[in-house]
């Protein structure tokens, strides 16, 4: 008798167990199509820099969400480019690879670019994968956005997603507004393996100081520079050290760029754009962070350093 109750006790515990789950998502897509500005709405938080020049990710940044329903680790890609060139082949690595390590992947579409080449091969590549594949169509609030003609297109590719198991794997979103951002997150966690946490509750990203800074004055700097300049440069930290008494950290960057010719553009007339861009990364990092930031920012040259295979792994298989 008491060996049903044990087991009838046992039954009910494990119907009312929470199953939390946990796991990686892979944030898939063109160049532009907005990712890092949805992995920013997700998380709550500045995780990826932003800006309207393509391919500005190029690491696998992850960002993190915790609910009650458990933990969702993001991985944000470089944006998928074909270009055989060596610097963008790495890039496709990044993403390759997260693609194959995660437990899911949402593939970011823009409602505003009708679907061409590139979209299909991107779509392709993922056809393997439709079982765990999520499509979020962004850009809703953009007055040119055209959510049919981009559904029509992933219902083309992913006739798996017209059965009703795979039903609603196709959400609206504006990572802008945050519309339908509430419902993908629910429809991720869904989709999510059962699993403890892997990160404590209080770290929404795993991010090093050093590189969150490195890339918060990147994204300054292609904020304001044109043509080929954006491409061209990195950020190198060369040096920081915290300074405990005045609860302050010290950073000294250099802005990396691949021609002597392009560092005068970079420091621009009488120091005004570097100036500029030292400012701006000043302010966004007080955002950031709780201690002051001295920043001592610099410009040098890395002769192609595009093409210098020693420095493509140093800044993107981090
Ligand atoms: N209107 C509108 N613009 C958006 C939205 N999401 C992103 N953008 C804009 O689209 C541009 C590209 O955004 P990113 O988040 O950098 O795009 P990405 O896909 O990460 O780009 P890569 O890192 O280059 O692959 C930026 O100018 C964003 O402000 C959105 O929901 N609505
Ligand atoms: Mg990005």
């Amino acid at each position: 008798m008491s060996e049903e109750i044990n087991s009838e006790v046992a039954r009910n515990s494990e119907e009312n167990r929470v199953h939390i789950k946990c796991g990686f998502v892979a944030l898939v897509g063109r160049p532009s199509v907005g990712k890092s500005t949805l992995l920013n709405k997700m998380c709550g938080e500045k995780v990826a820099i932003v800006s309207k020049v393509p391919q500005t990710t190029r690491n696998a940044i992850r960002g993190i969400v915790n609910r009650e329903q458990g933990q969702l680790i993001f991985v944000d890609t470089p944006g998928r480019h074909n270009s055989q060139k060596k610097f963008n082949k790495k890039l496709m690595e990044v993403s390759l690879r997260a693609v194959e390590e995660c437990d899911i992947v949402l593939y970011v579409l823009d409602a505003c670019r009708a679907p061409g080449d590139e979209e299909e091969e991107t779509a392709s590549l993922l056809v393997p994968l439709a079982e765990k594949t999520l499509a979020a169509v962004n850009k809703m609030d953009a007055p040119g956005a055209d959510y049919k003609r981009t559904e029509e297109f992933i219902s083309k590719n992913f006739p798996a997603f017209a059965s009703s198991s795979a039903g609603g794997r196709i959400l609206a979103v504006s990572a802008n507004t945050g519309q339908g951002v509430e419902e993908l997150l629910c429809a991720l966690f869904d989709m999510a393996p059962e699993g403890d946490s892997l990160y404590g509750g209080e770290y929404y990203t795993d991010q090093e100081t050093g590189f969150r800074i490195a890339e918060i004055i990147r994204e300054q700097a292609i904020n304001r520079l044109r043509q080929e300049l954006p491409h061209s440069l990195y950020v190198d930290i060369a040096d920081m050290e915290f300074k405990e008494k005045e609860t302050k950290l010290w950073v000294r960057a250099f802005i990396v760029v691949e021609r002597e010719s392009q560092k005068g553009m970079v420091v621009g007339k009488g120091g005004e754009m570097i100036k500029t861009i030292r400012l701006a990364a000043l302010k966004e990092l007080k955002l950031i962070f709780d201690w002051k930031i001295d920043l001592d920012l610099r410009v040098k040259t890395g002769k192609d350093w595009r093409h210098n295979d020693h420095t493509l792994r140093k800044i993107i298989d981090r």
